[in-house]
């Protein structure tokens, strides 16, 4: 809700803190690919009495009484989420990504069943059976990767893999991977080897109601999102379904692994939805690929080395090494946060070295181009990212490009920055 000077006055530290971040988030630009800004809309609603409201259970069938208003919040959620992607069922309450692959698992396996997905290290997520995520210690997980020499996945490799480990879900979806994923084919796999395909959409969400990736809904039996990323809406998951496990999902979510659902999360969600429908986002989620496919070109032709070379999302992985071949992914992430260009520290395929130190940094524009960056932005920026990545720690020139990226960011204001 809008600073109305209470918080301040009640609790100075946390309004100071709050106030802090709001200055950070203004006066730096957020390349991480996985955030975003949401709108002052999503944030009001964010900010409202249904955090007060205790609503186990689903629409007209709660175990609490006071639920009307709720209630049509939720069925608003629901009804929004399945026009929006096309899906016979949604579930609108996972509080976040994680969540929403584990109450797939819940509802669709016995512990100790199969999954496979993607490996952490070539893109993947922990949720897709990392070893020390409850999708790996509660389930046996097992991976495909991407191919050695063009760090893409190979779909006749990925039946081969498939079909010779048999999981009870294919997982396929990623979040770290700049190429364009083929829910086809992982469907026509799944459907040869028997088992149900999970494709977790969590980055590319935004891009695919856009129409500007492929839809997995026709090709899956379970697609789940986070609304954070792409999509613009606030921190949290949803879960898509065929109306067949609707019902397994609903419990699988509740009473299976949440509580009471996060009601004025929910209501920003539908705000969420409601304005991806519009026709404007489409021309968002184009603007998100064509700053990414600028900022990439303008990296590539500053002679850095891009996985896969080159980027057909919001994202890019770039491969340090292949100019400065002592710097590390966490000692690169940090030079460029001291120059207000925030990113994370990324493996790249068959990285040497470990995912702490890591050889790559990952940059996406989802959160740049909300605050009305373009592409000659890009060209500017790509400039600023070769200087710091090639200055060895100069203070002097990360405080130029300190002074220069805050300039930028002071004509470009973030979306809800009055909040
Ligand atoms: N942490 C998210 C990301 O950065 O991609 C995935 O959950």
């Amino acid at each position: 809700m809008n600073d109305n000077g209470l918080l301040r006055e009640t609790d100075p530290k946390i309004a100071g803190v709050i106030a802090a971040e709001r200055d950070r988030q203004n006066d730096t630009l957020e390349l991480i690919a996985s955030e975003n800004h949401v709108s002052g809309s999503v944030l009001e609603a964010l900010g409202t009495v249904l955090t007060d409201k205790y609503a186990e259970g689903y629409p007209r069938k709660r175990w609490y009484r006071g639920c009307e208003n709720v209630d049509s919040v939720e069925q608003i959620a629901i009804d929004r989420a399945k026009k929006l992607f096309g899906a016979e069922h949604a579930n609108v309450q996972p509080h976040s990504g994680t969540s929403a692959n584990l109450a797939v698992y819940v509802a669709a396996l016995k512990p100790a069943q199969k999954i496979m997905g993607m490996h952490l290290a070539h893109g993947g997520h922990l949720s897709h059976g990392r070893d020390n995520n409850i999708s790996g210690t509660h389930y046996r997980a097992v991976h495909y990767r991407v191919r050695e020499d063009t760090e893409t996945l190979d779909m006749d490799q990925v039946r081969d893999q498939v079909l010779l480990e048999r999981p009870d879900i294919l997982v396929c979806g990623a979040s770290a991977y700049p190429r364009t994923i083929d829910f086809e084919a992982f469907g026509r796999i799944a459907r040869e080897a028997g088992c149900l395909l999970l494709s977790d959409i969590a980055h590319i969400a935004g891009l695919v109601v856009a129409g500007l990736h492929p839809d997995p809904v026709p090709h899956s039996d379970f697609v789940t999102t986070t609304n954070h990323k792409t999509l613009r809406g606030p921190r949290g998951g949803i879960i898509l379904c065929k109306e067949q496990w609707g019902g397994r999902i609903d419990s699988a979510v509740f009473p299976g692994i949440q509580g009471g659902p996060l009601m004025h999360v929910i209501a920003a969600k539908a705000v969420a939805f409601a304005e991806a429908m519009h026709p404007e986002f489409k021309d968002y989620a184009q603007a998100i690929i064509d700053n990414a496919t600028t900022l990439a070109d303008e990296l590539m032709a500053r002679g850095w080395r891009l996985v896969t070379g080159g980027t057909d999302n919001h994202l890019m992985l770039v491969d340090l090494r292949s100019r400065m071949p002592e710097l590390t992914g966490h000692q690169a992430a940090i030079w460029l946060s001291d120059a207000h260009l925030v990113t994370n520290k990324n493996a790249i395929p068959f990285d040497p070295r470990t995912p702490f130190e890591s050889s790559g940094i990952r940059l996406g524009t989802p959160a740049i181009t909300s605050r009305g960056l373009r592409t000659e932005h890009m060209k500017v920026i790509a400039g600023w990212i070769d200087e710091i990545l090639s200055c060895g720690g100069d203070e002097q020139k990360i405080a130029e490009v300190r002074a220069a990226a805050r300039e930028l960011c002071s004509r470009f204001p973030v979306p809800n920055s009055s909040y």
